[in-house]
């Protein structure tokens, strides 16, 4: 399990070292370094500010009806035929985390099996927050560091071996840490047999479109397991696509079989919510609703979207060359080969602590880089240290 990012920013505030770099946390920087807020996000502020018919009071337990609505249609499609059909309930949400932790207490008071099975690794968040939801959290085969690729097939043998009905943590795309997915004709085999042992799909979106670079290649996963009428749950976040990280803006969507229950979830979900935060805030909703409705700021969200997910696959050539040119031992192919925000290296604790203390560059003490944390300018840097690294250290 990877460490909790948090710590690495504090480690690296602390440091006065002028060459420093943080590539622990999964924030977005410019080539300058500088964190970016989307022109697109300025403009929609801009709006809201200006319109003088705009109040603050609270908003309904679920949050903005209109958001809701246009995340269900982000992620499944806006010609789905579960949200056509009513049978998909949405409820605005404290970002991604906050919709993992709603959806894994209404799993928990409500779902007949509790046991929910997380990838092998994962992000270091999901342990903690399904056990203190009060679900059981086992772990399936996933990576393999041999090929640094997928374990498919103790994947499958693990979900093959899970209880019928157990809860399923899915990545919808971008898998953190590890940056591998499935492929599609993958995640086809997952979903027959997922449908055919009746295990729930739970899917953590964080990242659409910030992996590939468009909204709907990102949902594909998503997309199929929807397709074929069975249930699923989805978290979205709005942090890294839309870089509303600090606004905490997210959603979470239950797809079920039917347009009645999709409306008695509906009423337990704010069961759970009421007493947890009442109702969510309405500054970050109210600026993604704007965008999402509205044709030409839509347009101009995926266009700068497309940028952002190309400048960290410009990095991953950069230091891939990097790496290449200096004759770095090793086959380091998969750091372009891996997809979204975080490449995991291959580089051990030993590693990542030399790194730290003779470069003072920052990372998870699994060896996850944040690829958008890095810049032309900090390659060199990044590379010269890994390169000593796995020179210099056993
Ligand atoms: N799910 C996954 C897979 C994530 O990587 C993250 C964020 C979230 C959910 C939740 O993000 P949100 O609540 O801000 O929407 N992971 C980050 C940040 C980017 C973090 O750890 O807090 C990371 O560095 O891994």
């Amino acid at each position: 399990m990877i460490a909790p990012t948090v710590p690495v920013t504090v480690a690296y505030n602390k440091d006065p070292s002028p060459i420093k770099l943080n590539l622990g946390v999964g924030a977005y920087r410019t080539e300058e370094g500088k964190p970016l807020v989307l022109n697109v996000v300025r403009r929609a502020e801009q709006m809201l500010v200006n319109d003088q018919s705009r109040v603050k009071e609270y908003l309904p337990i679920i949050g903005l009806a209109e958001f809701n609505k246009l995340s269900a249609k982000l992620i499944f499609g806006a010609d789905s035929p579960a949200i056509q059909e009513n049978r998909v309930t949405t409820v605005q949400c404290l970002s991604g985390t906050g919709s993992l932790r709603v959806g894994s207490e209404f799993l928990a008071r409500h779902y007949h099996e509790r046991t929910i099975y997380i990838p092998l690794p994962t992000w270091g968040n999901h342990p903690k927050i399904f056990s203190i939801a009060g679900l059981s959290v086992k772990t399936y085969r996933y990576y393999d560091p041999a090929s640094r690729g997928l374990d498919f097939r103790g994947l499958l043998e693990d979900l093959g071996a899970a209880p019928s009905g157990a809860i399923v943590l899915l990545h919808a795309c971008a898998h953190n840490p590890t940056g591998v997915d499935p492929t599609l004709e993958q995640w086809e085999q997952i979903r027959q047999l997922m449908r055919s042992k009746g295990l729930l799909p739970f899917f953590d979106s964080a990242y659409q479109g910030f992996a590939s670079g468009s909204l709907d290649v990102d949902a594909q996963a998503v997309r199929i397991f929807v397709a074929d009428g069975g249930e699923c749950l989805a978290a979205q976040s709005y942090a890294k696509n839309m870089g509303l990280y600090g606004e905490r803006v997210g959603a979470l969507s239950v797809v079920c079989k039917t347009a009645d229950v999709a409306s008695r979830v509906e009423s337990q979900l704010k069961l759970v919510i009421r007493p947890m935060y009442s109702n969510p805030p309405i500054h970050g909703a109210s600026i993604v609703a704007t965008i999402l409705k509205d044709r030409d700021l839509y347009n101009e969200w995926t266009v700068e979207l497309k940028a952002m997910a190309d400048r960290i696959k410009n990095m991953r050539q950069q230091l891939f060359d990097a790496l290449q040119a200096r004759g770095t031992p090793g086959d380091w192919s998969h750091i372009i080969k891996q997809i979204g925000m975080f490449t995991f290296t291959g580089l051990n604790t030993e590693h990542v602590a030399f790194m730290t203390k003779e470069y003072h560059i920052y990372m998870t003490s699994d060896g996850r880089i944040s690829m958008a944390g890095l810049s032309s300018q900090t390659v060199p840097h990044l590379a010269g240290a890994i390169h000593a690294a796995v020179t210099g250290v056993a």
